[in-house]
């Protein structure tokens, strides 16, 4: 006899503003993620996509299933079906819908940097504390499990006391002058070049991995002045960010650092890299290599002294949801590890989302280091202005 049942789940019901690249990648994730998980209560549906081009949400919503999709984005904080409000919108834009969607007691994921400055990241981390919904900044690598062993070793004292975190996220797409000027490109739109889209992620690995900022000296450059305008691709307008920024770092614990954060640089296609180096290891990680984490232990014996290689697999934080199964070996050794890559580390991230969700606690990142990001790109641009020294600011919250 032959049996179909309906299933009775109840998922997140989820309604996104920002129908761009990144609608993609969280799509992706929330389809995919109970699967990857094994775990039914993890499921989202995917009620709503809202752009202000309405075309781009409909092409979204044809392509991922997404139930409906329009141009106004209160059609979903005001929906009390929604339980999640997902935000992939130009920078400037997340501080309104945020603060809606707290109001509208919605629980919030939100793209980096979490705001154009801090002092409006600041009164969306105040909002997000006060509200007691789930709320989250999508910085993605901190899941990575290659990054997340690093944390766990860090943590169990293997490498000492930190002296040093050398870190760089580095692309070279922006290297052509031909790309128009979008919104990534305009201060008042985007809070910083360079500095906010990948930055932001390179300062928040050296937070999560490190500790505090104390104090940053940096330096802003430029290499393309003007772009084509978008609407009419044979006038030119300013470019007013920066294409690469450096800075050395004074951490809180007395670590120092030095961060950097390009997208013009040629022959860097994504690379998220750091070296963190203690008193008795350091671990070494280069997203091009981005299914190894290197690790060196001082006190290996002298012959054998030097950084291993640890392919990531089952074994390691995030990487069991992937591909091969449990064989149920005893000795954790003979475990797979067939690599993940870009589409996995969101869903990492939305893995993240979801353990916050079903806790209630807003463990992943969170609004909170949202906002300690955004104080550290201010920080940065008064040091870079000014050519000297800024102490980051850190609100009491
Ligand atoms: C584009 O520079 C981009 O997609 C960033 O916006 C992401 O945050 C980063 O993960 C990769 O590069």
């Amino acid at each position: 006899m032959t049996s179909v049942t309906k299933l009775n789940n109840s998922p997140y019901r989820v309604g996104m503003v920002g129908a761009g690249f990144m609608a993609k990648l969280h799509s992706l994730s929330m389809r995919n993620i109970a699967g990857l998980m094994d775990d039914p209560t993890a499921s989202f549906e995917l009620v709503r996509i809202i752009d202000v081009h309405e075309p781009l949400a409909q092409r979204e919503a044809e392509r991922w299933g997404w139930q409906e999709y329009g141009n106004d984005w209160k059609t979903v904080t005001n929906d009390e079906t929604i339980d999640i409000v997902d935000i992939a919108t130009p920078n400037d834009s997340h501080y309104e819908i945020c603060l809606e969607a707290f109001a509208k007691g919605k629980h919030v994921i939100c793209e980096k940097p979490l705001s154009t400055n801090s002092a409006m990241a600041e009164i969306m981390a105040r909002k997000a504390v006060a509200s007691g919904k789930v709320h989250m900044v999508n910085f993605t690598y901190r899941a990575w499990p290659a990054i997340a062993q690093a944390k766990k070793i860090i943590e169990s004292g293997a490498i000492g006391k930190i002296r040093h975190f050398e870190g760089h996220f580095l692309q070279d797409h922006n290297n052509d002058p031909t790309i128009p000027l979008q919104w990534r490109f305009i201060e008042a739109k985007a809070g910083a070049g360079a500095l906010g889209d990948v930055g932001a992620h390179i300062i928040d690995l050296a937070r999560f991995l490190v500790g505090e900022f104390d104090s940053v000296s940096a330096t802003m450059q430029r290499f393309i002045d003007e772009r084509p305008l978008v609407e009419d691709r044979s006038q030119k307008g300013a470019v007013e960010v920066d294409d690469f920024t450096s800075a050395l770092v004074k951490f809180s614990s007395g670590a120092t650092g030095t961060i950097k954060a390009g997208w013009a640089l040629p022959g860097f296609k994504n690379d998220v890299f750091f070296n963190v180096i203690g008193d008795k290891g350091s671990l070494r990680f280069s997203w091009e290599r981005s299914n190894e984490l290197q690790y060196f232990d001082s006190s290996d014996p002298a012959v054998i002294s030097g950084y291993r290689t640890i392919l990531m697999g089952r074994a390691h934080p995030g990487a069991e949801l992937f591909w091969f199964p449990d064989l149920g070996g005893e000795s954790g050794v003979g475990v797979t590890a067939q690599g993940i890559g870009y589409g996995e580390a969101f869903a990492l991230s939305f893995k993240h989302f979801v353990e916050s969700l079903k806790s209630g606690q807003s463990t992943a990142p969170n609004f909170i280091d949202g906002l300690r990001c955004c104080e550290i790109i201010d920080a940065i641009k008064i040091s870079a202005a000014e050519e000297a020294w800024q102490k980051v600011h850190l609100a009491e919250i």
